[in-house]
């Protein structure tokens, strides 16, 4: 199995080139939802150690539906498939531009929630223009053991989201390991207590905000993925949901370009334009870099082939 490993804002993301389960050729969505319930071992072992490491995406390739997309792509961390994934097709624009697969300029990406564009700007910069991204419900409540009433937005950005602002704990590193209990901890409370997408669908992924006191820095977030890891970048599908969230309080002009760091620091620049169903479309920009060309063994011997699952 072929795989080229990059990080964006020092997230990783592994592309998968080959090696991959056959999925058939149907839709994305119903191609993720077979990947998500029959092939679990498959991403286990790409993703889990020894092979992988906490917070990695993987991204696995397949042919598209839509002919003009330069390819299709499912992304999955150890936990889940996802809708989609931003810091992902960041890391996927560099890696594709790396293999000479595509040159600077605009391209269609195929994903199980729809087809997004990339705008490869040089061979580390991309823009992704994501799909219409909305809030779903505002202010919405739970109660947390250990924290109380917590207030939330649900908003959806190509994955699900609870978005709490301000955060209830500082934004800092030092704080990374509180951060993410009390994420999970509001994460099972928004599923037990029924606060989800509007058709129901579970909140997986919960994010803090908070204003940041860098002088031309909008804001900083953290975000817990499926995972249960933090997103080492401002996480892409975060940043659309949020952009739904500021765009739905008046809070930012459609065409305003502000920039949100991720609790290590590394920067996105995001803005939306309005969507034709009342969300928003968002823009976000960011960098990624090549890190590993890499070919995985899998013995049948070996008894952590299929990773560890702690
Ligand atoms: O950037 O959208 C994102 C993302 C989702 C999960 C990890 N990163």
């Amino acid at each position: 199995m072929h795989v080229i490993d990059s990080h964006t804002g020092g997230e990783p993301t592994r592309v998968i080139l080959d090696g991959g389960p056959d999925l058939g050729s149907g839709p994305l969505s119903k191609r993720a939802q077979l990947l998500a319930t029959q092939h679990k071992q498959f991403y286990h072992s790409v993703i889990l150690e020894p092979r992988g490491q906490t917070a990695m995406v993987g991204a696995l390739l397949v042919e598209p539906v839509d002919p003009s997309c330069v390819t299709g792509v499912i992304y999955f961390d150890s936990e889940a498939v996802l809708g989609m994934c931003g810091h992902g097709t960041i890391g996927l624009a560099v890696t594709l531009a790396h293999l000479g697969r595509i040159d600077i300029g605009t391209h269609k990406i195929e994903t199980p929630v729809g087809v997004i564009e990339i705008c490869l700007t040089d061979m580390n910069t991309a823009t992704i223009t994501n799909v219409e991204s909305r809030r779903t419900h505002r202010a919405a409540q739970v109660e947390v053991d250990g924290l109380g009433t917590i207030t939330g937005d649900v908003a959806y950005g190509g994955n699900w989201f609870y978005i709490i602002d301000p955060s209830p704990i500082a934004i800092e590193v030092d704080n990374i390991r509180a951060l993410t209990d009390a994420a999970i901890a509001i994460r099972l409370a928004t599923i037990a207590q029924g606060i989800g997408g509007d058709a129901g669908q579970p909140v997986d992924h919960v994010v803090f905000q908070e204003p940041s006191p860098e002088d031309g820095i909008h804001s900083r977030n953290f975000v817990l993925c499926p995972d249960d890891a933090y997103d080492r970048s401002p996480c892409g599908t975060a940043s659309s949901a949020r952009l739904a969230c500021l765009a739905a309080d008046g809070l930012l002009e459609a065409g305003q370009d502000i920039v949100q760091k991720s609790v290590i620091g590394s920067p996105y620049r995001i803005s939306y334009q309005p969507g034709p169903n009342g969300g928003v479309i968002p823009k976000i920009t960011g960098q990624a870099f090549v890190m590993a060309e890499s070919t995985l063994l899998f013995h049948a011997n070996d008894p952590f082939k299929n990773g560890i699952k702690a």
